[in-house]
């Protein structure tokens, strides 16, 4: 126990969950960082891991040892961000919850104010919103900057919702909001503040407080700026009543893409080669396309599980493998509709979709399985 009064078994008013990977140097930090201001509030940090190589959950652990205002899960054989942020939700009692980057990039000074709107009934949701610091201008790059803005007028389009920066993953609610909404939240995304406002209908009453972003001090950052592309898949996923999963989305999506790639490497080769060659051609845009599918897919849908340097190799065998498959399941089914019913597009959009929702069951089933590498 340590001697500081705010650390006798009071009851947490505020959970603030910590969802890492690979983050063992800033947990210290952070942990210190909540002490100094969080003091007077009975709060506590809560550490998702998901099994970090670097000992994240360890070094989370130790402290837990001394301080009961850290807890840590630790998750194996399970990765994400989004559900590792449910989970540290669902784990509190508190009356409120809040979620924060476990690598200091969020200024966590603004957490009391992000807690007195809530506190005080001035709204359902407090949000953390990047700005640019005023006197270096410094904080977002301009193109991250431009990204944001776009992603901020179409989030209104779609939600209905003004939030300024939806793509944030600083944010503070009641815990009786997110336990009404747990059970229509996505585990498998990136951007759950987008989940939260999407599965609210737009109705939780949000207030924006600005921090200036900061640089990453200590580890590397795990999410490439194409996980935007996330946000697509959740207001496709919602826009169905969540028939479909965004996982399913973002794979049609890239699928589509794959589609272009080809059309496109099969007009250039055509162009060089002449239509002599159209099987060649045809082969090589085939590959062309399966490798968009799978670098992309690897990158985003299948993130959390996905394969690195040499592994690729077996990974996009695999894949080229079980689509494959797909393929002559697609070929094959719209050959025999058309000759039963003869309307070519029908035949045609029917065999791309047992195709595509092959690819998907056998991409999830064996290609990325459960596992996490590095
Ligand atoms: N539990 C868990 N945390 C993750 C995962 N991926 C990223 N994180 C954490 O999510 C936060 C944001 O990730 P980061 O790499 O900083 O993203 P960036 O700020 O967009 O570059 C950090 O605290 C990461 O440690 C994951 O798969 N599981
Ligand atoms: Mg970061």
């Amino acid at each position: 126990m340590t001697s500081d009064p705010a650390a006798p078994d009071i009851r947490p008013t505020l959970s603030v969950i910590v969802p890492t990977y690979r983050e063992a140097a800033n947990v210290p930090m952070l942990f210190a960082r909540l002490q100094a201001t969080l003091a007077g509030l009975p709060w506590e940090m809560i550490v998702v891991d998901d099994d970090s190589p670097d000992g994240t959950a360890n070094v989370a652990f130790e402290i837990a040892r001394r301080d009961p205002r850290l807890r840590c899960l630790r998750r194996v054989n399970r990765s994400g961000l989004a559900g590792a942020v449910i989970e540290g939700w669902l784990a509190s009692s508190a009356d409120f919850v809040a979620v924060i980057d476990g690598d200091l990039q969020h200024d966590e000074a603004i957490l009391p104010q992000m807690y007195a709107a809530l506190a005080e009934r001035r709204g359902d949701l407090s949000i953390g919103t990047r700005v640019a610091d005023p006197k270096t201008a410094a904080g977002l790059s301009p193109a991250r900057q431009k990204l944001s803005n776009l992603g901020a007028w179409f989030f209104r389009r779609v939600a209905g919702a003004a939030v300024s920066d939806p793509m944030s993953g600083f944010f503070m609610l009641r815990r009786e909001t997110v336990t009404q909404l747990a059970p229509r939240l996505s585990p498998e995304g990136f951007k759950i503040l987008v989940d939260v406002v999407l599965s609210s209908g737009g109705r939780l009453k949000t207030v924006e407080v600005p921090y200036v972003f900061r640089p990453r001090q200590a580890g590397e950052s795990k999410l490439s700026p194409l996980v935007g592309i996330d946000f697509l898949g959740l207001v496709v996923h919602h826009a169905t009543g969540g028939l479909l999963p965004i996982r399913f989305v973002l794979f049609a999506l890239i699928g589509a893409i794959g589609l272009l790639v080809h059309l496109l490497v099969l007009t250039g080769l055509i162009e060089r080669l002449g239509p002599q060659d159209f099987d060649d051609a045809q082969i090589a845009a085939t590959i062309a396309a399966m490798a968009s599918n799978f670098l992309l897919n690897n990158e985003l849908t299948y993130r959390a599980y996905r394969y690195r340097g040499l592994g690729m190799v077996g990974g996009f065998a695999l894949f080229a493998l079980l689509c494959s498959v797909g393929a002559i399941a697609n070929y094959n089914i719209a050959a025999w509709l058309f000759q039963r019913q003869s309307v070519w597009w029908v035949a045609g959009l029917a065999g791309a979709l047992i195709g595509v929702v092959w690819n998907y069951a056998a991409s999830n089933t064996f290609v990325w399985r459960r596992r996490r590498v590095g």
